[in-house]
């Protein structure tokens, strides 16, 4: 459902066990935020997250990487099984750190989404471009590209339940922001493409991500086809985290 714009704090590998308390303290103050609202925290404090967090908060939980695998000897990995034990609702799949840092290649991201679907999460799968891939003038190949290997990975699935995020790479905690006008072109290509592969009757969120802060928000989030936000630095700041959920 695109009508609720979502923001999803993604907290990467921030954040203690007191610092956590405080920050999600203020944001759960705040009454009626006005969007729906997740946050996606580092795995030995999803369950810290889960207890502070009032059942009727309406906010909830995610966790930033999945394991592809199912169960068994995976050393340090994570299934989605467990997060949805546990009560997560969403996974972040395919973050741009993850490609680039941890070497997830198109297919992993794909069977990654695949875990996370069978085990009835929410993925918030990610995608976008490099600089050079930007200046090469092949944006929406790379990023058609990563969605279709996503797309060969999940023959069967509920497709409903996937969230996609626009992350340009180059925007990415830079502090840099993609005009409105290229986040535009991109997520109206996003929604072609889910219109083809998922069907016109499936409505997916489509969120941006990359720099956005209280100062940008309303002008990103009154683009066409953006429902929302994937949320790093800013999240961490609870009025920062919080403006941004009023302006959405
Ligand atoms: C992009 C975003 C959140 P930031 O990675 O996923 O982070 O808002 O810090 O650019």
């Amino acid at each position: 459902d695109v009508s609720t714009k979502l923001v999803v704090g993604n907290w990467k590998m921030n954040g203690s066990l007191a610092g956590n308390a405080e920050l999600l303290g203020e944001v759960t103050k705040s009454a009626g935020l006005g969007c729906e609202v997740a946050v996606c925290a580092p795995f030995p404090y999803l369950m810290q997250v889960l207890q502070i967090l009032p059942p009727r908060s309406g906010i909830a939980l995610g966790a930033q990487n999945v394991s592809e695998f199912d169960d068994g000897a995976y050393t340090g990995e994570v299934s989605a099984r467990m997060l949805s034990d546990l009560g997560c609702s969403y996974v972040i799949v395919g973050h741009s750190e993850r490609r680039s840092l941890f070497h997830e290649d198109d297919g992993t991201v794909g069977r990654k989404t695949r875990a996370a679907l069978r085990a009835g999460l929410l993925p918030i799968v990610c995608v976008g471009e490099t600089s050079a891939e930007r200046n090469d003038g092949i944006t929406l190949e790379v990023v058609t590209r990563q969605l279709d290997a996503v797309a060969a990975e999940i023959d069967g699935l509920d497709v409903d339940q996937i969230v996609l995020a626009y992350e340009p790479i180059w925007a990415i905690g830079s502090g840099l922001t993609a005009t409105a006008e290229q986040v535009g072109e991109v997520h109206a290509s996003i929604r072609t493409w889910t219109q083809r592969v998922f069907g016109s009757e499936v409505t997916t969120k489509i969120l941006y991500g990359g720099s956005v802060k209280p100062g940008n928000a309303a002008e990103l989030f009154a683009v066409p086809n953006v429902d929302g936000g994937l949320i790093g630095g800013a999240s961490l700041v609870a009025r920062d985290f919080l403006a941004i959920c009023h302006a959405a």
